[in-house]
């Protein structure tokens, strides 16, 4: 008996993706962009298939990401941002309200989106996954973007 499995090939060629960005931390998320764009175009992508929008903060950002979806022209939505804890509960009402926006208007869209929104108690955790000991948050959430597009072409 043979298992059908089904992956996604890590190849961007042709796919048209938008990329949403906060402007909030700036300095970390300039990183988490520039990471994404160059996995894309490192993967067979090209920049003029890329589209960016910048958004205040990522409380902003689920609204955008739904009607980009929603205007049928991208194969999926990358998601940057990074929310640093700070003296007040603000944090928690940032984080949560992304990521269930950006949750419900992909689920809702039928669109994938990658979800590159750090989440750091501290500015040193956000540098640290912006593109050094931690890696970067933006490369890895464009490459799950990816591998997620090419599976659902499949299903
Ligand atoms: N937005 C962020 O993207 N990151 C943050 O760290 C952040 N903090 O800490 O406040 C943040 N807040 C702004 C929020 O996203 C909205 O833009 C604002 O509330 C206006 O609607």
């Amino acid at each position: 008996m043979t298992v059908q499995t089904i992956e996604g090939q890590l190849n961007a060629k042709g796919l048209k993706v938008a990329i949403v960005a906060a402007r909030f931390n700036d300095f970390i998320v300039d990183r988490l962009i520039s990471g994404a764009i160059d996995y894309f175009v490192r993967h067979g992508g090209s920049e003029d298939d890329l589209t960016l929008v910048r958004l205040p903060g990522a409380f902003e950002m689920p609204i955008a990401a739904q009607k980009l979806a929603r205007s049928g022209k991208y194969d999926g939505v990358l998601v940057l941002g990074a929310v640093i804890r700070g003296a007040t509960p603000h944090f928690d009402y940032v984080c949560s309200e992304c990521a269930k926006g950006v949750a419900q208007a992909s689920m809702e869209s039928g669109v994938p989106m990658g979800f590159g929104l750090l989440t750091c108690d501290s500015l040193d955790q956000a540098i640290e996954r912006a593109g050094s000991k931690g890696g970067n948050k933006g490369v890895e959430a464009a490459s799950a973007l990816l591998e997620t597009i090419r599976v659902l072409e499949q299903l």
